[in-house]
């Protein structure tokens, strides 16, 4: 059906009128949209069928990649191009008068992650599949995603995010495989053939069901699956324990509280809070995972020991750490192996990632709570620490400080990163940087006692959907210009260095940036009211909001530049426009008072005519996947300012990278690694390294206030925080921020680093006066960013970490015949 146009609009024709069951005329984008999407579904659903029962031979290893986030966005766009059939569907629907555009419009984005962690595990799946890898996420289908955002009066205001409202074309509920998953109860031992054997009594059982999304490999046949989990009650209605009066009520009730394990994901990605409910949603996709995991490995009838040679279970972040206890307790408590087997192959079948370095954000559960919550679990790690701690007192005796500060458990705590580390056969960070500081520092005892674990996987981006996809209009001028083998090989974009002196070609991407900017500047009319100068900076700050990434940093030096033209109207200054986007945690309130702080310096600057052709300011409101697809390619200057040391990796600045915008950066992350690619002259770096941040923390020489008081800008805007002219709309409005700032001595080092920000951008707008040298220095930036598609990533991953190499052509075939 869709190997020609003619075909592919007979086919949509009948289906769409199947559907409505009226002329076509009549039909709705969201109708239009419903049909294509179950076209493309069921065109994949072959293939699907087809790589499953290739597993199932049992020849490829199988990855898992386990995270409670998978921010995958909106399906329809990227499976049609990665199934090629992109540009004819885009044809097909135009003769048929629709706009592919805005029929993609009509799918809610899939909103299961808070930020770059939940969006690095939907570009992991991209390139596994992509590069023919047999490799699968394990999630939760959270019916609530990230919530949405709305601006009321310059706030935040949050909305549930009900995503599956319009139905979700893209999943297929399986019910025939669901498994049980247990909580609460007490265990019982007894001796069996001189075994100790484990049971848990009492336990509250639910069903665990999975919802299986098909996941489509850019020119690779086979189709991989995202298996997302979803919590049911167990209860028989009939012959159940909750009957007699009222019973039905209770019933009801209970159903709810079984319901609410998968219910939504958690909003808070930078403070960790031991809440039950989180922990449920943990261990819920374990025990689910692993069961289905291990029932698929059972078929191929082979004994345990060969577990870590057919399965790779990976850990994104320390969110899925009860796998290690729940494999040791399956496999020893089910299938009956003793613990030293159970934990060779436990640890030789884990590994994990870590993606913050954040004190707050470090997961510890209480071990009172996970004793009520998961006794048999919570048996297995006490074990587990117990032994290690044995381990440690061998190696290390009388050091009992140091054995302290390494056990799993302190404190009545339990440390899942701990945990992770020793459960697992590797480790890795997500930049150089990153890694390197958890060697050095964060994780120092742990890389000397396993020296051979840690190791560093630079994060990626899927350059399918963030250029391609993103930046048709580019992608096309990449063709023609170096070919197209750089879609699949995207180092070849270095071939773009070339023309980095070809002034035509120069023209050319300025001509696309314009045109993305048009684009930009129409959605932002026509949702927010602001018109955009699009022959102005486009200059961009768009990631979750958190005091570490430093958005005061850049409101505050729009406070200054708009103080410079109030004082100075024939200031020669290039036009700009501060571009922001952002979600808070709902119970972060510096982050949320940033946010007001922004809408607040917007309003007054774009109502003020003062500055009208010089400086515009806004905040769009709802950042999510779909938007930033939207305002990467927009982009001039991407904004990545984190405190160094504090962002592990960052992938959107890898987004403007790619699509052609300039970075202005600190040495943090993976920008150190763009840095040593490009060098000094085409990026904008500033700001204090971690070397003199880490010194002012231990030594507390750092006065905010003495930096505050030395320099007259920041005066000027620190007032303006607090008195009632021009940006407050009431006396002492941002007296939080301001004490953040002053009275609990700048925490991130906003003031600090704020000269070098200034001057920072100054330099910025001389380099932006001379177009050629500023499009001269994106098609550098563009040249090299290849390397940080995750299709690099991925392949370091599997050759390093997981020991996978990619299907064999022969299956590929197979699938395909
Ligand atoms: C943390 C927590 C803490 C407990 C409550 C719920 C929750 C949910 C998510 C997180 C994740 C925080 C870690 C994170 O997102 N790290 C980001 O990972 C990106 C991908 O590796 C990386 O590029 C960013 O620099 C890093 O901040």
């Amino acid at each position: 059906m869709f190997s020609n146009k003619e075909a592919f609009k007979q086919a949509f024709r009948e289906q769409l009128v199947g559907r409505l069951g009226k002329p076509m005329q009549e039909a709705q984008a969201e109708d239009v949209y419903k049909v294509l999407g179950g076209m493309i579904r069921e065109q994949v659903g072959k293939n699907w069928a087809e790589t499953n029962q290739a597993y199932k031979e049992g020849q490829e290893k199988q990855v898992y990649y386990f995270s409670l986030e998978f921010l995958i966005g909106r399906l329809l766009g990227s499976n049609l191009l990665n199934l090629g059939v992109l540009d004819m569907v885009r044809q097909a629907l135009g003769e048929l008068g629709w706009d592919l555009e805005e029929i993609e419009e009509q799918e809610t984005d899939a909103g299961l992650g808070n930020g770059g962690l939940g969006r690095l595990a939907a570009c992991f799946m991209d390139s596994l599949a992509s590069l023919g890898y047999a490799g699968h996420g394990c999630g939760i289908r959270y019916k609530y995603g990230l919530f949405e955002q709305r601006i009321v009066d310059g706030n935040q205001v949050e909305l549930p995010d009900y995503w599956l409202q319009k139905g979700n074309v893209w999943e297929e509920r399986r019910p025939d495989k669901k498994v049980e998953v247990q909580f609460w109860g007490h265990v019982e031992t007894r001796e069996e053939d001189g075994r100790l054997v484990f049971e848990t009594q009492d336990a509250e059982t639910v069903w665990a069901v999975p919802y299986d999304i098909p996941l489509v490999g850019y020119g690779h046949a086979q189709v991989n699956t995202l298996r997302i989990w979803s919590a049911e009650s167990a209860l028989d209605p009939v012959r159940g324990p909750i009957r007699g009066e009222g019973g039905y009520y209770r019933f009801l009730d209970y159903n709810r509280s079984v319901e609410s394990i998968s219910a939504f994901l958690y909003p808070d990605d930078s403070n960790y809070e031991g809440k039950l409910l989180r922990l449920k949603q943990q261990y819920f996709l374990c025990s689910a995972g692993l069961q289905s995991i291990l029932r698929t490995f059972e078929k191929l009838r082979l004994p345990y020991s060969q577990l870590p040679d057919k399965i790779a279970l990976h850990i994104n972040d320390t969110h899925p750490t009860l796998v290690i206890p729940e494999l040791m307790r399956i496999l020893m408590d089910v299938k009956g192996l003793g613990w030293d087997e159970a934990w060779d192959i436990t640890t030789r079948t884990v590994s994990y990632t870590n993606h913050t370095i954040l004190s707050e954000a470090l997961e510890q559960w209480p071990v009172n709570m996970v004793r009520e919550l998961l006794p048999r679990v919570s048996l297995i790690i006490e074990e587990i620490n117990k032994r290690y701690c044995a381990m440690l007192l061998e190696r290390y005796p009388g050091q009992d400080i140091k054995i302290g500060e390494m056990a799993i458990i302190h404190g009545e705590q339990i440390r899942m990163a701990h945990l992770a580390i020793v459960g697992s056969y590797s480790v890795n960070g997500v930049a150089a940087l990153h890694t390197q500081i958890l060697k050095e520092r964060e994780m120092k005892p742990f890389h000397e006692l396993y020296p051979g674990r840690f190791n560093n996987k630079t994060n990626g981006i899927a350059h399918r959907r963030w250029l391609m996809h993103a930046n048709p209009e580019l992608a096309s001028l990449y063709d023609e210009t170096i070919g197209t083998r750089w879609r699949t090989r995207p180092r070849e974009l270095i071939d773009l260095l070339r023309y980095s002196g070809d002034e035509s070609f120069k023209e050319r991407l300025q001509a696309i940036k314009r045109s993305n900017k048009v684009r930009l500047a129409e959605q932002v009319f026509a949702k927010q009211s602001v018109r955009l100068d699009t022959s102005s900076i486009f200059d961009v700050q768009v990631k979750r909001l958190h005091g570490y990434k430093r958005q005061l940093l850049n409101i505050l030096h729009v406070m200054h530049v708009y103080n410079q033209l109030k004082h100075n109207p024939s200031l020669d200054v290039v036009p700009r426009t501060f571009i922001f986007g952002a979600k808070a945690a709902p119970g972060y309130y510096l982050a949320k008072q940033t946010i007001k702080l922004i809408n607040n310096v917007a309003d007054t600057i774009n109502r003020d005519v003062d500055v009208r052709d010089k400086l515009k300011v806004v905040f769009l409101e709802n950042y999510s996947v779909s938007l930033a697809e939207l305002i990467i390619p927009a982009a001039d200057v991407s904004e990545q300012i984190s405190t160094a040391g504090k962002e592990a990796s960052g992938t959107g600045n890898m987004k403007f990278m790619m699509n052609g915008a300039l970075t202005l950066g600190t040495l943090d992350g993976a920008n150190v690694e763009m840095h040593e690619m490009v060098g000094d002259d085409n990026m904008f770096i500033f700001g204090m390294k971690v070397d003199q941040i880490e010194a002012y923390y231990r030594d507390g020489q750092y006065s905010a206030r003495k930096t505050a008081n030395s320099d007259e800008r920041l005066r000027e805007v620190l007032d303006q925080l607090v008195n009632d002219a021009p940006f407050t709309r009431h006396e002492r409005e941002f007296e939080a921020i301001y004490q953040s700032l002053i009275d609990h001595n700048d925490e991130y080092f906003v003031l600090k680093d704020f000269a070098a920000y200034v001057d920072t951008q100054v330099h910025i707008e001389q380099v932006y006066r001379n177009p050629s040298e500023w499009t001269r220095r994106a098609i550098v930036n563009m040249a090299h960013a290849g390397k940080f598609s995750s299709d690099c990533t991925i392949q370091q991953y599997a050759a390093d970490i997981w020991n996978i190499v990619p299907l064999q052509n022969d299956v590929n075939k197979r699938i395909l015949s």
